[in-house]
């Protein structure tokens, strides 16, 4: 599939302004702020939309995590390989085209363009590979071919299942107890209730063709993917095993990110990724913000209210990725006022030197992609006097590199 344009970044070490520190995330797996050390270029792999409704702020948020965290390794010198998936066919995007009379691909392409256009206007870094699930079937029945070799499929009616305990290190991500796991099943997609399953965890790998939907012919017969090896698949065939970070957001935990993994590691005997990173949970006034609830707030509905897509995006970093949070409507008029403070004091004649602000800046994003510490640095910076006439063009040239806000 297109990706959307990438925003220009500038490389601070070019301007003669050095490199960031070694960047350290939350790995879900262990619990752990952990330092991050690829071999070569960082491979991420984030956990793209289900086309059926427009961006939110939930996922303009996790989206502009996984941004932040390449800015900082960009920053850091290492190159960056990113991949993220469309799930552009699955039960709710099924669900939400039969209700409203449309066409599902007509749905999931109109979803997939607006989607861009809000990733475009918030200036998010976008994936090299940008996969759709329907053109990734090839890739998904060679996966499940592979774990077939292994003993770990078995079928219920026409569908395949995968023996989620025949992977070694099944509960890896979530490190949830057997109660928690089953409860969540259900709760998120899952089938634990379904007759014929070996145990209630294991998941569906192939769905065969149900009256009304849409199936492909493969050599597993007719039918669709089920949603974790979709993203195993497109992850291991883009980034290989072993990849430096798996992200999404925290609702992916569990059943998704345990899934794939699992997945994967039976499949391949390695690793899948070697660290898995959740932002939290944006809400609206009470509630979790989710399209079944219909309490959205979208970010193409704010861009056509007129604000300035760098004030959402400032508005969004005023909470740390791992925070659940509520959205409240005001947040977005001290994010205008801050933006307003910021691009006066970078059009000052001078200001204070811009080495310790942009050492401030890099400390806090290298340190757990902590933003909220960043943009007190430089509100500090901005309060402050001085007679430096460099430090305006720098602080607003790192501003731009690494929280990706422009003047
Ligand atoms: N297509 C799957 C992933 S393979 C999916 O979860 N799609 S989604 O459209 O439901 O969500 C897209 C991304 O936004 C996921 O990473 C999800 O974890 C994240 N997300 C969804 N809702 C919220 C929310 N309320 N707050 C923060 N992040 C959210
Ligand atoms: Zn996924």
């Amino acid at each position: 599939m297109q990706s959307w344009p990438r925003p220009s970044i500038p490389r601070l070490v070019d301007a003669g302004l050095g490199t960031g520190p070694v960047v350290r995330v939350h790995d879900t797996a262990r619990g752990e702020v952990v330092p991050t050390d690829p071999q070569g270029a960082a491979r991420l792999y984030v956990c793209g939309i289900t086309p059926y409704d427009a961006t939110h702020l939930g996922h303009a948020n996790t989206y502009l995590t996984f941004d932040l965290l390449q800015r900082a390794w960009l920053d850091h010198g290492v190159d960056v390989h990113y991949t993220q998936n469309v799930t552009d066919v699955d039960d709710p995007l099924l669900e939400r085209a039969t209700a409203t009379g449309m066409d599902w691909v007509e749905l999931a392409e109109r979803e997939t363009q607006l989607f861009r256009e809000d990733m475009t206007a918030l200036r998010i870094l976008p994936p090299e590979d940008y996969i759709g699930a329907v053109e990734s079937i090839p890739l998904v029945v060679d996966l499940i071919g592979r774990l077939e070799s292994t003993g770990a499929v078995y079928r219920v009616d026409d569908d395949l299942y995968f023996e989620v305990r025949s992977a070694e290190r099944f509960g890896q991500v979530s490190g949830w107890d057997d109660e928690t796991m089953s409860r969540i099943f259900g709760e998120r997609g899952g089938d634990p209730e379904r007759a014929g399953k070996r145990d209630p965890l294991d998941c569906l790998l192939w769905q065969a063709e149900r009256p009304g939907e849409p199936a492909w012919d493969t050599e597993l017969g007719r039918g669709r993917p089920g949603w974790h090896i979709e993203c195993a698949a497109i992850a291991l065939h883009h980034l290989g095993t072993a990849f430096d970070v798996q992200g999404g957001g925290s609702d992916l935990v569990f059943p998704h990110h345990e899934m794939s993994a699992a997945e994967a590691e039976r499949a391949t005997g390695e690793a899948f990724a070697r660290s898995y990173v959740h932002a939290g949970m944006v809400g609206y006034e009470g509630e979790k913000m989710s399209k079944s609830k219909g309490n959205l707030v979208l970010v193409s509905r704010l861009r056509a209210e007129g604000r300035d897509p760098m004030a959402i995006r400032l508005a969004l970093l005023a909470h740390h990725y791992r925070e659940d949070w509520e959205w409240f409507g005001d947040e977005i008029e001290a994010a205008q006022e801050r933006l307003a403070r910021w691009r006066s004091a970078f059009a000052r004649p001078s200001a204070s030197p811009a080495k310790a602000v942009i050492d401030r800046l890099r400390g806090a994003l290298a340190n757990d992609l902590d933003a909220p510490a960043a943009l007190a640095a430089v509100d500090e910076w901005c309060a402050a006097e001085g007679d430096d006439v460099d430090a305006p063009g720098q602080v607003a040239l790192a501003v731009d590199a690494l929280i990706g806000v422009t003047a």
